[in-house]
């Protein structure tokens, strides 16, 4: 990624005071305010995560500040392409799903990282051209996506595929001298692979509404909603390192994608110096726009950063939280909590009564693993496919993340879940929020 500006970052005395006034509150107890950022960005919808090295699994300081503060993981390098696929037709899985277990086993989510890619390809891939390259990229997200079916949130499909400046237009590249609907095709193989994952694209320098890349990207994106090519997310990588700062008209970015009708993901945030002011402008756009659907930091600890020299994440190399942090929790904390938005519209006349004759189907819970601060819950149901189950949680405690169906909240300890065609089978985790006793009731009706 090249610098484009450069900027000395500011450490400015009010954000200070801003974050230890915060402390003071969060410590004596403040009713709603979450403790963790995971756990606060679930109670108003969202989703907190971070990228995960397979390598790091083994620290124990990571692992513990990776568990409790993140509910969604992005593997950081082990789900490309020159991993899973080193020799042509060989896929390898081990370290990918060391970083799957190691989040499904702690009730977080999967962001998959990335199936096609001008960079990181294997050497056997890179020397390929035309039509056996494009139908190499196929296979190897067919399999790809087959391997971890119904395990991802959302998969970046594609990553960077636009040219840097002023062009708008595409990157050259292996992948793109295959024609240009290598993108659309590569969704279509993603959608046919695992058709509950919400499928983005993904790419850097689009955060600023100005930039030629950033039309370019979003033209794409509303050409691909016009002629029903499967595209359900956008994610902004929002590396506000290297020379990129944050923009003052990121918002209006979010938005403007949002409003083409897919959700928006800030996927791979950092920031030069951390900056405690960008920290948090970048969570109040974020819940200013309700399709705004989570926040991936690019690492845990500034030791653990790919820009580590600009120290640029929200817990220092020694594991300690820094200003950062506080104005992110504080940001997150903000506000009365919302409930979440539903990313898959649901039938727009739900029965208004119960049908004659009984709820025609049966929703029985089997309680999960608990943790120190969350526990997972699955749902089986039986009697009809046309199930509509109603989950009641008990306050304060809030669902952090789903699967298995749709969910929709009609407010935020209640959710409305539909099958997605998946199974008759569903679950979620729920924070514990400061009540550890309380667990879900379900009811079941058709539709
Ligand atoms: O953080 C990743 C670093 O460990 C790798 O060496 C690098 C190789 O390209 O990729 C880094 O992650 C990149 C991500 O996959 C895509 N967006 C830019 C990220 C930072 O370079």
């Amino acid at each position: 990624m090249p610098a484009r500006r450069t900027r000395t970052a500011l450490a400015i005395g009010a954000v200070a005071l801003a974050a230890v006034t915060t402390a003071v509150a969060i410590g004596s107890g403040t009713a709603s305010a979450a403790s963790t950022l995971g756990a606060s960005a679930a109670e108003h919808g969202r989703y907190f995560g971070t990228a995960i090295a397979a390598g790091r699994l083994n620290d124990g300081t990571y692992t513990t500040i990776a568990g409790r503060e993140f509910n969604m993981v992005t593997p950081e390098n082990e789900m490309k392409w020159d991993a899973t696929e080193p020799s042509q037709g060989n896929f390898q899985y081990g370290s990918a799903d060391q970083i799957v277990n190691f989040a499904t086993s702690r009730g977080m989510r999967v962001r998959g990282h990335a199936l096609a890619w001008h960079a990181q390809q294997p050497s056997w891939a890179q020397g390929m051209s035309g039509t056996a390259l494009r139908n190499a990229m196929l296979n190897h997200i067919t399999q790809v996506a087959t391997h971890f079916r119904g395990k991802i949130h959302s998969w970046d499909v594609v990553n960077e595929a636009f040219a840097d400046g002023g062009s708008g237009g595409r990157r050259d590249s292996n992948l793109q001298r295959t024609g240009n609907d290598w993108i659309e095709a590569a969704f279509r193989a993603a959608r046919a692979a695992d058709p509950n994952a919400k499928l983005c694209y993904n790419d850097y320098n689009t955060d600023n509404w100005n930039d030629a890349k950033t039309q370019g990207v979003y033209r794409m994106v509303q050409d691909f909603k016009s002629r029903g090519v499967p595209i359900d997310c956008v994610g902004l990588q929002s590396h506000f390192t290297g020379g990129s700062d944050y923009p003052s008209n990121y918002r209006t970015t979010l938005s403007s994608f949002a409003a083409l009708g897919v959700d928006v993901q800030i996927t791979e945030l950092d920031i030069r110096n951390a900056n405690a002011t960008a920290y948090a402008n970048t969570v109040r756009d974020c819940y200013a726009v309700p399709r705004c659907n989570g926040i991936t930091v690019w690492g845990v600890r500034d030791s653990d950063s790919w820009r580590s020299n600009e120290s640029p994440l929200l817990f220092d190399g020694s594991g300690n939280k820094k200003q950062a942090y506080n104005s992110v929790l504080s940001a997150l904390n903000e506000g009365t909590p919302t409930s979440p938005q539903p990313t898959t519209p649901g039938p727009s006349n739900p029965p208004s009564s119960p049908p004659p004759g009984g709820s025609g189907c049966t929703a029985s819970i089997v309680p999960g693993t608990v943790w120190g601060d969350r526990y997972n819950t699955t749902v089986n149901v039986s009697g009809s496919t046309n199930w509509i189950v109603t989950v009641s949680l008990t306050s304060p405690q809030r669902m952090s993340s789903s699967w298995g169906a749709n969910f929709t909240w009609p407010d935020a300890y209640t959710a409305t879940v539909r099958p997605n065609g998946s199974g008759n089978s569903f679950g979620f985790t729920t924070m514990f929020n400061g009540n550890s006793s309380a667990r879900p009731s379900v009811t079941c009706r058709t539709s």
